[in-house]
C-alpha cells in the first residue's frame, strides 16, 4: 500500500532552499539555487513583465482552453530569438511547454517513442535534473567527460573521444550556453568540432538552453543551437524563458524540433502533443501570454532587452570581481552564466555552511549572483579560507 513506499532522495538543490531559509543567522549567504539576484540580493519581477501582466489583466477576455499547443504566438515570436537565420525553416516546429523541464521531458518522451534503444549521452557533471528526466522515459544514459573541477577547464579531448564512440541514433545532450553547474561553455571552434563528430557519427543533438542572454548576449548564446540546425537534419531544443524573463514559478518554456521534412516534423509534433496529453494536457498560460505581450510590442521588447542586459552585466561584473580577488578564482572570470564550481570537498562545503552560513550545493557549485554586493567580500574571504584548508 501507500504506506510501504520507500523514502525518496529528493532534489538536493531545492532542499538547499529550505535549509537556508531555516538558518536564523541574518548574515547568511544563499548561493545555492539558481535564481538571479540583483545587487541588493532580490529577485525582482522585471518592470517590463509587470507592465505586460497589467496589459494581460486588462485585455484578456477569456481563460477558455487554448489547446495542446498553448500560446502559438508565443512560440512563433521565440523563433527569431532562438533560431536566428533558421526562423523560417518549416522543418522546425515548436510548442509552448511548462518551463524548460517540460520541454526536456517532452523531448525525451519523443526520442523514447521514436527509438527506445537510443542512449542519451550526458556530460559529467551536468544539471542534476537531467538524469531523472532521462530515466523517467526509460532511455539508457551514457556519460561523456565534460569538466575538470580543479583545472577549471573543459575536458574537451575526452568529450570528443566519448562522443565519437557513440552509436548512430544516440542522443548528445548539450548545454546551449551558461553551463549548469560549471559555467564552462564551449567556444565557437569547440562547438564546430562537436558538430563534426555529431554529424559524422549520426548522433541527434539535444540542446538544453535555459539561460539565453545571461552569457555573452542573446544572439551569441544561441550560437550552438544555430550551428547544429545548420548541419543536422534532426535536432531537439528545450528552451526556457523562466530565467531571461525572470518568471521562474510561472513555468515558461518551449520545445523545438527539426526533422528532414515539414511532414515528418508535423508527425513528430503530433506525438509530442500525445505525450503532453498524458501528462499535463496543456501548458499553463499566464507566463507565456505575458512574455508574448512583451515580444509582440516593439517598446516592451526593447525594454526587456535592456533589463536582460542589466542581469547579464551584473553576472559578469560579479564574475570579474571574484576573479580579480584571488588567483585561484581567476577561472570564474572566463566562464558564463550564473554558476561556477569551486574545487571544494563536500566536507569543506558543509564547513562553509556551519562556520559562515554560506549555502552552496554539495558539489561546490555556487550561484555567482546569489550573494548581494554587500556580501561579496565576505564570500571571497570565506572561500579563500576554505581553499587554504
Ligand atoms: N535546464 C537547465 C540546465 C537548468 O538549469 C534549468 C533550470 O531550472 C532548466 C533546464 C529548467 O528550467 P525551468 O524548468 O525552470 O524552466
Ligand atoms: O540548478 C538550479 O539551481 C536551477 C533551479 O529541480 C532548479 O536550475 C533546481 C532544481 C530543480 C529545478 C530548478
Amino acid at each position: 500500500g501507500l504506506a510501504d513506499l520507500p523514502p525518496v532522495e529528493s532534489d538536493s538543490l531545492l532542499q538547499l532552499i529550505a535549509l537556508c531559509n531555516a538558518d536564523p543567522r541574518p548574515e547568511k549567504i544563499d548561493v545555492g539555487v539558481g535564481v538571479f539576484r540583483d545587487g541588493e540580493g532580490r529577485t525582482p519581477i522585471l518592470k517590463v513583465m509587470k507592465e505586460a501582466e497589467r496589459r494581460l489583466l486588462e485585455t484578456q477576455e477569456s481563460k477558455s482552453y487554448l489547446g495542446s499547443a498553448g500560446d502559438k504566438r508565443f512560440a512563433e515570436l521565440l523563433r527569431p530569438i532562438l533560431l536566428g537565420e533558421h526562423a523560417d525553416d518549416d522543418r522546425i516546429v515548436g510548442v509552448q511547454t511548462p518551463g524548460g523541464c517540460g520541454a526536456l521531458r517532452l523531448g525525451f518522451e519523443l526520442l523514447a517513442t521514436a527509438n527506445p534503444s537510443a542512449r542519451v549521452l550526458i556530460g559529467t557533471p551536468t544539471w542534476p535534473n537531467h538524469p531523472p528526466l532521462v530515466r523517467a522515459v526509460g532511455l539508457e544514459i551514457a556519460e561523456y567527460p565534460y569538466y575538470e573541477r580543479g583545472q577549471g577547464s573543459i575536458r574537451f579531448d575526452a568529450m570528443l573521444d566519448a562522443l565519437s564512440k557513440a552509436e548512430r541514433g544516440d542522443v548528445a545532450l548539450l548545454h546551449g550556453c551558461c553551463h549548469n553547474p560549471t559555467g564552462a561553455d564551449l567556444d565557437e571552434p569547440q562547438w564546430r568540432q562537436v558538430r563534426d563528430v555529431v554529424v559524422e557519427r549520426g548522433l541527434i543533438p539535444f540542446i538544453d538552453i535555459a539561460y539565453q542572454g545571461f552569457g555573452r548576449g542573446l544572439e551569441e548564446d544561441a550560437f550552438g543551437v544555430r550551428l547544429m540546425l545548420s548541419s543536422c537534419d534532426e535536432v531537439i531544443i528545450a528552451q526556457s524563458c523562466d530565467k531571461n524573463f525572470s518568471v521562474y514559478r510561472d513555468r515558461v518554456g518551449s520545445l523545438f524540433l527539426k526533422t528532414g521534412s515539414p511532414e515528418a516534423s508535423a508527425r513528430a509534433m503530433a506525438h509530442v502533443f500525445q505525450r503532453a496529453r498524458e501528462m499535463w494536457s496543456m501548458p499553463p498560460d499566464h507566463g507565456a501570454a505575458s512574455a508574448r505581450i512583451i515580444l509582440d510590442d516593439p517598446q516592451l521588447r526593447s525594454d526587456w532587452l535592456v533589463e536582460l542586459a542589466g542581469m547579464r552585466d551584473r553576472i559578469n561584473s560579479v564574475r570579474a570581481r571574484l576573479a580579480a580577488a584571488d588567483p585561484r578564482l581567476a577561472f570564474i572570470g572566463r566562464q558564463f552564466g550564473m554558476f561556477s564550481m569551486l574545487p571544494l570537498s563536500k566536507e569543506q562545503v558543509l564547513k562553509l555552511r556551519e562556520d559562515h552560513a554560506i549555502y552552496m550545493a554539495d558539489s561546490g557549485r555556487f550561484n555567482v549572483v546569489g550573494m548581494s554586493d554587500a556580501q561579496i567580500d565576505r564570500f571571497i574571504a570565506a572561500v579563500a579560507e576554505a581553499l587554504d584548508a
